[in-house]
């Protein structure tokens, strides 16, 4: 592994906590095709991409539909989950996230997002952090969902490093294992018990810092 020069960041679960508007407009749409969809359930759509979540909550509610319906449902979907992103306000960052991010700009350190999100765009601009990112790799543009580590590796190429010279910091098992699939290190945010692939996990960018950082080269 190469000195560290760079850090790529997941946004849900690690930045900010969309993952509850995620629920709120799934489960609108289970309950409207008659099925009830629940807290625990949306655990299994944390870190995947659009269409399979939905292919997951159609299994969860024993539906079958066509293609044609599918992609129908799923900007329905979004158009509701987007008016609660665009209603975000830069207080819903989680903590420690934007200090973090800062710390690492000031020490010239370079940052990418990572993230599988189609509305990572939007998501920034309302929390005002756009302008702490070198590289934006979002949902539209990877065609492989985490555990591929199309997303990282394209992170890297956009920040002209080395994927053994990343860090990404990630809290979902398919994202420690893109991570560790793209030969970069990993700092899992949330439980050992799920992340424990990861070469470090913290409950939370507030427990990070640089000299931190600098422990994992
Ligand atoms: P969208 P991440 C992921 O974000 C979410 O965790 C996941 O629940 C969601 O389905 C996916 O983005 C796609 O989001 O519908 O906005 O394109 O954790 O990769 O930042
Ligand atoms: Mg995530």
């Amino acid at each position: 592994m190469g000195q560290i020069k760079a850090c790529l960041f997941d946004l849900d679960g690690v930045i900010v906590d969309t993952a509850k508007y995620h629920y709120i407009a799934w489960r609108e749409l289970a309950n409207e095709l008659g099925f009830e969809f629940t807290i625990e359930d949306n655990e299994r759509l944390k870190g995947v991409s659009r269409m399979t979540s939905l292919n997951i909550l159609l299994e969860i509610g024993g539906k079958t539909l066509s293609d044609e319906e599918k992609i129908k449902l799923a900007e329905k979907k979004n158009e509701n989950y987007r008016t609660f992103i665009l209603k975000m306000q830069p207080n819903e960052i989680l903590s420690g996230a934007k200090e973090f991010l800062e710390e690492l700009k000031n020490k010239g350190m370079k940052v990418a997002l990572g993230s599988a999100s189609k509305n990572a765009m939007t998501i920034l601009e309302r929390l005002e952090l756009t302008h702490l990112f070198d590289a934006i790799i979002d949902g539209t543009k990877v065609s492989q969902a985490k555990p591929d580590p199309e997303v990282f590796l394209k992170g890297a190429e956009a920040l002209n490093v080395k994927p053994e010279e990343c860090i990404v910091f990630e809290d979902a098992e398919a994202g420690v294992e893109a991570a560790l699939a793209g030969n970069m290190r990993c700092v899992g945010i949330g439980s050992p018990n799920v992340l424990g692939k990861a070469d470090l996990v913290i409950d939370g960018l507030h427990q990070m810092t640089y000299d931190k950082l600098m422990k994992l080269n």
